[in-house]
């Protein structure tokens, strides 16, 4: 068999990551305008600021910051999710993190199927924030079963792409006519339907349980409900919005503006009410779909992300009825306790760096042995330079602000108490989700070697190194 005749996952995650768009810009015009606003925003911020330009250069992230965007749906049963991961996985995407909602009140668990090596995540970033309804924390055993009945009869994928998948599968890849119809048949999946699949009763009965428990139970599939690109600057772009003809939530989730932004920023434009065709021709309204902007910082070790949950957990009381400037003096105020500078950030390993050799020195048999303290000393005399990592994932307090924001009308309190149960989510799956720490912490201590390495002298021998 000839592999190379074979199209990368890679390449078929872009292709796939921009059809997705084209389709969304189609289905809700707004989003093309939320396109058009952030380039502008990048634009001028990568203008007026050669020094940004210069580290995105430098990391290898200008390249990837117009294709760059992430998009989420919902599933309704194990099944559909199962499929999904093995639909993710010819794309080159896999389940990294989980994400416990119930505590906020949203009925669901999540994960982010995304690229999870540097090269791939380099070529495009696409990730799926991807949510699994809890049936069980329906507390109603009949609209329970109601629900149930109603996803068992649906089949969110084209017959060809299951074929496809078999095929990828069996063959170990996806030749250039089947990746292109792959590409076709997958985005089916996620296209929007203004039929819905019960009649209006049943909707209005399970969107008093919870709006989103109709979002996914009431359609023929797992409608993409936004697309995110990532902003350089989200103050301009959360103050630009209504300029655009948007309008704005509340408030950025996330930490403050930082002088090193830490993690991931959020705003996003209100979801759109839809009219909807129910069964038995009724007329009524959805509303689920909605457009979001992201700016991503550097990646956290489990130290600072404990100390960037404590402070955010500080600033929660004054989230409420706040406008977003007061909400953002706060929240700078308390942030004032996280480092902002990226010396103090690695001293005290509070985030995570790719290191890279620029030369100047060479390695000495009496260097360091380990790697950790010879990497030190060497960032130190300027031999090599520590680049941040973008964080590539995203924040439970974050996507619970994201859900309730597009979520209004009366919904019942779910579960007051956290409910996580991963591995209930994983067994749907049917694989272990990747944790995002051990992810990053492998990017760091692999760059660490290859510094290392590249200012050996050719007569050391490399396996000194650990
Ligand atoms: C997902 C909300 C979470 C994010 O960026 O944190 C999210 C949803 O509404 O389905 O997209
Ligand atoms: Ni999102």
């Amino acid at each position: 068999m000839n592999d190379s005749a074979f199209v990368s996952s890679d390449e078929i995650r872009d292709r796939f990551s921009r059809a997705m768009s084209a389709m969304y810009q189609r289905e809700v015009p707004q989003y093309a305008a939320l396109l058009e606003l952030v380039a502008d925003i990048n634009a001028r911020t990568l203008a007026d600021s050669p020094d940004l330009q210069a580290r995105l250069a430098a990391n290898g992230e200008l390249d990837r910051l117009a294709v760059e965007r992430h998009g989420a749906i919902r599933v309704g049963t194990a099944n559909e999710l199962g499929m999904l991961r093995r639909l993710f996985a010819v794309m080159g995407m896999a389940p990294v993190g989980y994400y416990d909602l119930s505590a906020a009140g949203v009925p669901v668990h999540s994960t982010a199927f995304r690229p999870v090596d540097e090269a791939a995540l380099q070529k495009n970033p696409f990730r799926l924030f991807t949510s699994l309804l809890r049936l069980d924390l329906i507390e109603d055993a009949e609209l329970r079963d109601r629900a149930i009945a109603i996803l068992d009869k649906r089949d969110i994928f084209t017959a060809g792409v299951r074929e496809l998948i078999d095929t990828f599968e069996s063959e170990g890849g996806l030749r250039e006519e089947e990746a292109e119809r792959f590409v076709a048949e997958a985005l089916e999946t996620f296209r929007w339907h203004e039929q819905a699949t019960v009649d209006y009763a049943t909707y209005l009965a399970l969107a008093a349980e919870h709006r989103l428990i109709a979002d996914v139970v009431c359609f023929r599939g797992p409608h993409i409900n936004h697309l995110t690109p990532r902003t350089l600057d989200i103050d301009a772009a959360q103050a630009a919005m209504p300029d655009y003809g948007m309008t704005p939530k509340a408030v950025i989730e996330g930490p403050p503006a930082m002088t090193q932004p830490i993690l991931l920023r959020q705003t996003s434009f209100k979801a759109l009410e839809e009219s909807i065709r129910f069964a038995g021709e009724t007329e009524g309204r959805h509303t689920a779909r909605f457009g979001e902007i992201e700016q991503r910082g550097i990646a956290l070790t489990p130290e600072g992300r404990a100390l960037y949950d404590q402070l955010l957990a500080e600033a929660q009381s004054y989230k409420a009825d706040t406008s977003n400037e007061e909400y953002q003096t706060k929240l700078a105020e308390i942030f004032e306790r996280f480092p902002s500078d990226l010396k103090t950030l690695r001293n005290r390993k509070l985030a995570y760096f790719r290191y890279e050799a620029v030369g100047g020195v060479r390695l000495t048999a009496n260097a360091p042995t380990d790697n950790e303290s010879a990497v030190a000393a060497l960032v130190s005399s300027g031999a090599i330079v520590a680049h941040p990592i973008t964080y590539e994932d995203f924040l439970p307090v974050s996507a619970a602000g994201i859900f309730q924001s597009n979520l209004d009308g009366p919904t019942k309190s779910q579960s007051a108490a956290a409910n996580a149960n991963m591995a209930d989510l994983e067994a749907a799956l049917g694989v272990d989700i990747i944790d995002e720490f051990a992810l990053y912490a492998e990017m760091e201590v692999d760059s660490m070697r290859r510094a290392l390495i590249a200012l050996m002298p050719a007569d050391l021998e490399h396996d000194t190194l650990h």
